[in-house]
């Protein structure tokens, strides 16, 4: 039955920000249960992510089978390791399938939030104008959203096109040109792979070298799909395998205990595969870290230490000193000349909803919430902000794991909350700032002796250098979201 709010008699409203994989799962919940809804998306096409990536060599990092919708598994995955491209057509079809379509509003970015206290719901303004009330509002706008473009002097005065990752320009030379690429995360990394034989020099400037930790990509044939088609459990033995979730575990454990046999068992693992690939002395020395792996993100590959050797791959590690109209003037001197400058410099890890302006309580900004580092007790709810829940908000396993695996096991803790309102327990439910202190005071004091925070720079540090995200193991988490500790909350009737 849907549901009847308490004291007006009619369902809750609920707008969903964003039709990316977290929102299209909120759609889907709340369809379910017969509710109220519309999913604001700015963009005129699904995806979040997978809509805006579309570099070469785009690939998931989490295997395909794990990175599906747990009640939505998919016999078509071509590989191991999935493509941006037929990532996105997954989110297509899973939201025809579940009839989402339908309720999601493209083109309408939602420009601020507000609590509306007398009548205890939240007003949306959208681009155009138009203001919407909702009861509830669930933020699924993503975490790496918003392009970081570095400030290199002269940027604006190269003559060719240069672009982030995640606004790839289709009509920029590559096949046959002389490409500048800057970034060595993963997105970095991934496009060497790709277009390393297309160019005529590639010339990759790296900051900072990489661990790499080495996966295996294989194929699915017709037959293994067609068997997957007959019998679905078996894609469910291969996402919950020791395999995947065993390395899950283990990976949590060993960013939480630096000094324990998991975390040196990953080193060890990396480190070989340096020693074994590569041999020439100068470019492993160029490729070899200063820091403890998986301290930056680890880098998932099968290929990168090949496909580095290729001759028209030159990796510069000297300082950029500008970049000027037709390349880049190192600090030694030497200059690249270039026909094309990707920069693969990651995202602004710390946004979340933001520029969106939100207002909650008393007309407190989440920008004066989030002064210091952006806060979400267990991720998902912010005191003062009442009936606003995320989907893999700030402090959550974001990197650790499959998102989708997060905000699946995020939802259900939210749908507890928002079972409350449903069931007229009360108009607003907000998490109590002593509760949310206490949880981020634990934190942060454990995430300070995460892998994280053993001595690299990376998108996973806040502002004050702290690690950003869940700094507790994946059973911990599955844990915490399996129930809301309800003395924690505050339920306004
Ligand atoms: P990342 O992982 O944030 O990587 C950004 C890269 O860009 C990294 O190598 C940075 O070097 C480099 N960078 C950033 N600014 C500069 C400047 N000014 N000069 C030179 N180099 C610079 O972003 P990705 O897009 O690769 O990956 C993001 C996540 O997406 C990834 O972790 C997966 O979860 C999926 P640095 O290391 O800071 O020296």
């Amino acid at each position: 039955m849907p549901s009847v709010d308490n004291g007006t008699g009619r369902q809750l409203r609920y707008a969903i920000v964003g039709a990316g994989m977290a929102g299209i799962l909120a759609g889907i919940k709340l369809k379910e249960r017969g509710e109220d809804f519309t999913i604001y998306e700015k963009a005129n096409r699904l995806g979040g992510t997978w809509r805006e990536n579309r570099y070469p060599g785009l690939t998931c990092d989490v295997p395909a089978h794990a990175y599906t919708y747990s009640f939505e598994p998919y016999p078509e995955w071509k590989a191991n390791y999935a493509t941006g491209d037929e990532i996105e057509t997954y989110f297509e079809m899973v939201a025809e399938k579940y009839g989402i379509m339908p309720y999601i509003r493209f083109g309408q970015e939602v420009v601020s939030v507000v609590w509306d206290e007398a009548g205890s719901y939240w007003k949306l303004g959208l681009g155009t104008g138009e203001q919407i009330e909702a009861d509830v509002v669930i933020a699924a706008s993503g975490v790496l959203h918003h392009p970081k473009i570095p400030a290199i002097p002269g940027l604006e005065t190269f003559e060719g096109p240069a672009f982030h990752t995640a606004r790839w320009d289709d009509e920029a030379p590559i096949d046959g040109a002389r490409v500048g690429l800057i970034g060595c995360g993963s997105t970095g990394i991934q496009i060497v792979t790709a277009i390393n034989k297309r160019v005529e020099r590639l010339v990759h400037f790296q900051r900072s070298p990489q661990w790499i930790m080495p996966v295996q990509q294989f194929e699915y044939s017709d037959e293994e799909r067609e068997a997957f088609r007959k019998d679905p459990s078996l894609m469910d033995a291969i996402r919950y395998s020791d395999e995947y979730i065993g390395n899950v575990r283990r990976f949590t454990n060993a960013i939480m205990d630096i000094e324990g046999p998991e975390i040196k068992q990953i080193e060890e693992v990396c480190q070989q595969y340096l020693d074994m690939k590569i041999t020439d002395p100068e470019l492993k020395a160029k490729l070899t870290p200063d820091y403890r792996a998986a301290c930056k993100r680890l880098i998932y590959s099968w290929c990168y230490y090949d496909e580095v050797q290729h001759p028209a791959v030159y990796v510069e590690t000297g300082g950029i000193a500008q970049v000027e109209p037709k390349g880049i003037r190192m600090q030694d001197g030497t200059f690249h000349e270039l026909d094309t400058l990707v920069l693969a410099t990651g995202f602004e890890a710390d946004r979340f909803i933001r520029p969106t302006t939100v207002l909650g309580q008393g007309g407190r900004s989440l920008d004066e919430a989030w002064a210091v580092r952006p806060t979400a007790y267990y991720a998902v709810t912010i005191p003062g902000f009442p009936n606003f829940f995320m989907l893999n908000g700030p402090t959550g396993p974001v990197g650790n794991f499959s998102l989708i695996d997060i905000a699946e096991r995020q939802w259900e803790y939210i749908d507890q909350l928002i079972d409350l309102l449903r069931k007229g327990e009360a108009k607003a439910i907000a998490p109590s700032t002593a509760a949310h202190d206490n949880y981020e005071e634990r934190r942060i004091a454990a995430a300070k002796t995460t892998i994280f925070g053993s001595g690299c720079a990376s998108w996973y540090l806040d502002a004050t250098g702290v690690p950003a995200s869940w700094p507790w193991s994946y059973d911990a988490f599955t844990e915490a979201m399996l129930a809301p500790m309800m003395e924690d909350y505050t339920l306004q009737a």
